[in-house]
């Protein structure tokens, strides 16, 4: 029994990730491509720091050293986001496959890669491998990983909670609450093993998405990569799509966040200043509301593997951010799960509509809270969180009160550049994009020019990031200037709004912005670093993370393949590392491979999520 259910999971990567634990790191070299190779018949483009001024000539070398293709770089020049003057390298006329092509300029060489029909496909399944091996309560099985030393004991199981009563950083006491939550399961944010709503909201949506994409869209090959079957996955043979069953055990963690019906709570109302220490905490009639996180008293050691976590864990108070990012996933599942398991979508339903309802009661409930042990994810603007919730409810039911409520909002189709306000870059704080994305693909009431407003806008925020591309030196679609935290998830969230320009007009260009942004990410950037574990030859390895701390203590093992660095960040650098570097680093260069920096190096689920969402996208539509 126990050979038979281990067939249908194939050491995906095991092989790259374990020859890349057991080597050395590769020296980086100056022409930079996307490590894990390029696809044959789409676009190649390698960027090579030198300072000459004038075009160099390059040659493409085939495994046997044969020159198969040549030209003349383009200089580029001055790049500000790397601090470097560099040459731009498009071989994309070439259209071959096969391993151990070399890109040569004078001196110069690049190590070998492979240009191959769809190299995104094991990229796709081992990010989605992270959300498994980030589940709380349940055991991590060794037949589900790709190393045995990844197998660990469930942590937190169960995980129940009541709501916080102690003093907070400021002194302030809290006064709990009179009931105690079972909130087992979901995953652990990031390094930590905090579960915050808010986060779990925006990674949930986009799993989903990727997956109402291909449902919407009729696209078999996505449908296929994401189905049943296609993970490695205790519900791999469960008749229902392996990335929907990995987002449901998020959604049943969320829906046990909300409030219970007849509970009143103590609650800050207002974007209030403390004085003498002291929010003023106002009862509410709390039902429907979300806790913002379910989170340790104090933040534990690194390493700390989740079963070994000995803090008292609580719920921290309802906030309407929380509350509204559970009423738009509810809602989305509500609808996604509706022909699969109608039992399941009515309670979503249900929740989603209780949970709006009392956002709209309470729509000034603020994450401010200083609570040591945990993150914020505290937003002072929720405009965009309702107009989201309000498109995912309105998706869902064509009611008049989410309608009305949808139009009053002024982000009504906005995307992240047009519309009546614009919202920033897709982001946990910034989610009004993917209410658009949801109004501008799902079938709904709204009139088929609102929807064709919807797409219009999406496109032309795609069109904006193709300007950003063009002025970087490492031709990617987002230009800074600043370097955010988690800034290869702002470069990732991008692909989302060029995926779907590319769906909506079959325009190539958008394609190719996509491809560009995951290139960035997997080795074409100034550190010559693949930003994703176990891919290409210059892997991140060393991340911040509580149980794949080997770097800190080799008791414990290195990370799986597939899990994607937060990424070079220039404007917080807050972390022992990162504080050294302060003025020392250009904004694609303030990054380190080290356990320590986790402003720079942590991973997260919000950040996870687009890795997969791009990777199926370019995977789906490579020709
Ligand atoms: O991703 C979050 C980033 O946008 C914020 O600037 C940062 C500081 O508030 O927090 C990040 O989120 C962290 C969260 O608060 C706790 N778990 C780890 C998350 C990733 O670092």
């Amino acid at each position: 029994m126990e050979e038979a259910s281990m067939i249908p999971v194939l050491p995906f990567v095991s092989l790259l990730a374990l020859t890349g634990a057991a080597r050395a790191e590769e020296a980086p070299r100056p022409i930079r491509l996307n490590q894990t190779g390029l696809e044959a018949s789409g676009p190649k483009r390698a960027v090579l720091a030198d300072p000459a001024t004038a075009p160099l000539d390059w040659t493409l070398l085939d495994a046997s050293g044969a020159v198969v293709a040549g030209g003349k770089t383009r200089v580029f020049g001055d790049d500000a986001a790397s601090g470097e003057h560099v040459h731009q390298i498009d071989f994309s006329a070439v259209r071959k496959t096969g391993d151990g092509y070399r890109l040569k300029v004078g001196a110069a060489e690049s190590r070998p890669f492979a240009l191959k029909a769809r190299p995104d496909g094991q990229l796709t399944r081992a990010a989605l491998s992270f959300f498994y091996q980030q589940r709380a309560s349940v055991p991590i099985e060794a037949r589900f990983v790709e190393r045995p030393d990844l197998a660990r004991p469930a942590g937190h199981a169960p995980d129940k909670a009541t709501c916080f009563d102690q003093a907070d950083e400021r002194g302030q006491v809290w006064p709990g609450c009179d009931y105690t939550l079972d909130a087992s399961g979901g995953w652990y944010d990031a390094g930590d093993q905090g579960k915050y709503v808010v986060n779990g909201g925006i990674s949930v949506w986009t799993l989903v998405n990727a997956y109402e994409r291909a449902a919407v869209l009729k696209r078999p090959g996505a449908l296929k990569a994401l189905g049943d079957g296609s993970q490695a996955l205790p519900e791999n043979a469960n008749g229902v799509p392996d990335i929907l069953d990995e987002a449901r055990f998020e959604l049943t963690f969320l829906l046990a966040m909300q409030v219970p019906e007849g509970k009143t709570l103590q609650v800050p109302i207002g974007k209030q200043k403390p004085v003498d220490g002291k929010l003023v905490l106002t009862a509410i009639d709390a039902a429907g509301m979300a806790h913002q996180k379910l989170a340790d008293r104090n933040w534990t050691a690194l390493p700390t593997a989740p079963a070994d976590d000995r803090q008292t864990r609580y719920l921290y108070y309802p906030t309407t951010g929380a509350t509204l990012n559970l009423a738009a996933v509810a809602a989305q599942a509500a609808r996604v799960w509706k022909p699969i398991d109608p039992a399941f979508a009515a309670k979503c339903l249900d929740a989603a509509r209780r949970a709006f309802a009392a956002a709209q009661a309470h729509p000034d409930i603020y994450a401010i809270g200083p609570f040591t042990g945990s993150g914020g994810y505290g937003d002072g603007d929720l405009t965009d969180e309702a107009y989201w919730a309000a498109a995912e409810l309105y998706a869902t039911t064509g009611e008049a009160r989410y309608e009305k409520a949808l139009r009053a909002s002024p982000l009504f189709l906005a995307s992240p550049t047009a519309g009546a306000r614009p919202t920033g870059d897709i982001s946990w704080g910034s989610v009004g994009a993917l209410g658009t994305m949801t109004l501008a693909l799902a079938p709904s009431g709204l009139k088929p020019a609102e929807v064709a407003q919807a797409r219009a806008n999406l496109i032309a925020s795609a069109g904006k990031y193709l300007g950003d591309d063009l002025g970087q030196g490492y031709a990617l679609p987002f230009a800074g200037p600043g370097y955010p935290w988690g800034s290869n998830s702002s470069v990732l969230n991008r692909v989302l709004v060029l995926g779907v320009a590319y769906d909506f007009t079959g325009e190539i260009a958008y394609r190719l912005g996509a491809v560009d942004a995951l290139d960035y990410v997997l080795g074409r950037n100034p550190l010559d670093r693949s930003y994703v574990t176990g891919f290409g030859a210059r892997p991140m390895r060393h991340p911040h993370h509580r149980f794949w701390a080997h770097q800190a203590d080799p008791a414990y093992p290195e990370p799986p393949a597939g899990v994607l660095s937060g990424g070079p960040n220039s404007t917080s650098m807050s972390d022992p590392v990162a504080k050294d570097m302060k003025a020392q680093c250009r904004p694609q260069t303030c990054w380190t491979d080290d356990y320590r920096a986790f402003t720079q190096n942590e991973v997260a689920i919000n950040w996870n999520a687009p890795l997969v969402w791009a990777s199926a996208f370019l995977d789906d539509t490579a020709r």
